[in-house]
């Protein structure tokens, strides 16, 4: 009986160790500053970061150009959702969006 309860909380403690992959808090933040100036620079922005696989939330803030991120390290990392979101026309810490991109912004996004 003692032997079958040890196996029974061994295989318990097994299970309860090991991690789902989809697992959120295993998620890491970061931070990127991204260059925009109105509620449709913010939209855009945080489409472009969530439309990378792995990213979880993406928060841009209008007053102090932070876009707060949470990601799957082992999908994505702020390089990448850097470069998605100059691809969408603005320019971040890292990466500067291409002109003809920057040029397509509607007016009130013009930041440069
Ligand atoms: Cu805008």
């Amino acid at each position: 009986m003692k032997r079958i309860l040890f196996l029974t909380a061994l295989i318990a403690g097994l299970s309860t160790g090991s991690v789902p992959a989809q697992d959120k808090t295993k998620d890491a933040n970061a931070t990127l500053t991204v260059q925009g100036l109105c509620g449709m620079c913010k939209s855009r922005i945080e489409k472009a970061a969530k439309a990378v696989k792995g990213v979880s939330t993406a928060n841009w803030d209008k007053e102090n150009k932070e876009l707060r991120l949470n990601f799957d390290p082992a999908q994505t990392n702020p390089g990448a959702v850097s470069k998605a979101v100059a691809k969408a026309g603005h320019d971040t810490d890292k990466d500067k969006a291409n002109q003809a991109v920057y040029d397509a912004l509607p007016g009130c996004c013009k930041y440069r």
